[in-house]
């Protein structure tokens, strides 16, 4: 018996087997649930799928969440194939890469909105058409956020203000979809070594800063992300929305 047997889960935002959108596949499969996996763009379609086949996976399709037409069309193939949905998981970030290094001051009106769009609305958007899913069983959302939204992470720059706007957006969902018993919650995480930070440059400092401060004195795994969410995703965190909880050796809480 799994804590999500029979559960149908769509996860959004694995890009390889570092990606912690895969270790939290890796929880939810292990706890029972059936799951679905979105990959951006053919190049990643090589890595996303033998890793979805892998665990039993049978729905796996191109998703960038960009384009309202990719998302439209993998929510009616999860309505012609499950009939509903009952966990969605958004691990998706995207900001250019000279606004990730460049003063925040000088950030484009065209890389905001990139930064936003990718980051922040497709949580919306994607929240939206999974609600219609869940529609009379519930459910549960989960999304991936980072402290640099409560605090100044040098360099994180646009991306903190996709992140603030992103945690604000998990409780306005969680307001307006609590009615219908459907949680929407984030996970905060701490520093872990994924695409998404390989090109950050200064990165293993940052992993070793982070980790002589945290009151836990370590970094975290992935994995420890994946047992976080299969919490979320199930009946353990019945009366938990609008909540993000941070998995980061509790290095947010030292003031110095
Ligand atoms: P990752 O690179 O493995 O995942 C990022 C994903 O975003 C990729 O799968 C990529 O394909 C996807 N993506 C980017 N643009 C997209 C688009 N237009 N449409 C669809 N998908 C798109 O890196 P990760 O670190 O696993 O990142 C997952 C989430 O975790 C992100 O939201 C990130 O901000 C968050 N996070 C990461 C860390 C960290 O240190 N790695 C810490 C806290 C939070
Ligand atoms: C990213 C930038 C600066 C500092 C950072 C990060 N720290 C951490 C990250 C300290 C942990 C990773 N992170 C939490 C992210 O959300 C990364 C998002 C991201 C990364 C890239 C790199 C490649 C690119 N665009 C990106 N857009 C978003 O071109």
């Amino acid at each position: 018996m799994g804590l999500l047997d029979g559960k149908k889960a769509v996860i959004f935002g694995v890009a390889n087997e570092r990606s912690i959108a895969w270790a939290i596949s890796e929880a939810l499969h292990a706890a029972g649930a059936e799951l679905g996996f979105t990959y951006a763009g053919e190049m990643l379609e090589k890595r996303v799928r033998p890793l979805a086949e892998g665990i039993g996976s049978k729905i796996i399709l191109p998703c960038d969440v960009t384009k309202d037409e990719e998302i439209k069309h993998v929510f009616q193939t999860l309505k012609s194939s499950w009939g509903g949905l009952d966990i969605l998981i958004h691990a998706i970030a995207f900001a250019n890469k000279e606004d990730l290094s460049n003063p925040y001051a000088q950030t484009s009106r065209a890389g905001f909105h990139l930064a936003l769009d990718v980051s922040t609305y497709s949580m919306v958007a994607l929240t939206r058409e999974a609600a219609a899913l869940m529609e009379g069983r519930g459910g549960s959302v989960i999304t991936l956020t980072y402290m640099g939204s409560e605090k100044v992470v040098p360099n994180y720059n646009v991306m903190g203000i996709a992140k603030a706007a992103l945690e604000a957006s998990v409780r306005y969902l969680a307001y307006d979809l609590g009615p219908k018993n459907i949680r929407v919650n984030a996970i905060s995480a701490g520093p872990v070594k994924t695409l998404a930070a390989a090109g950050i440059s200064g990165f293993k400092d940052m992993l070793h800063y982070a980790a002589e401060r945290a009151p836990l004195k370590r970094n975290i795994e992935a994995e420890e992300v994946g047992r976080a969410a299969l919490f979320l995703a199930s009946d353990l965190s019945a009366a938990v929305t609008g909540e993000v909880l941070h998995v980061d050796a509790g290095y947010n809480i030292v003031g110095m």
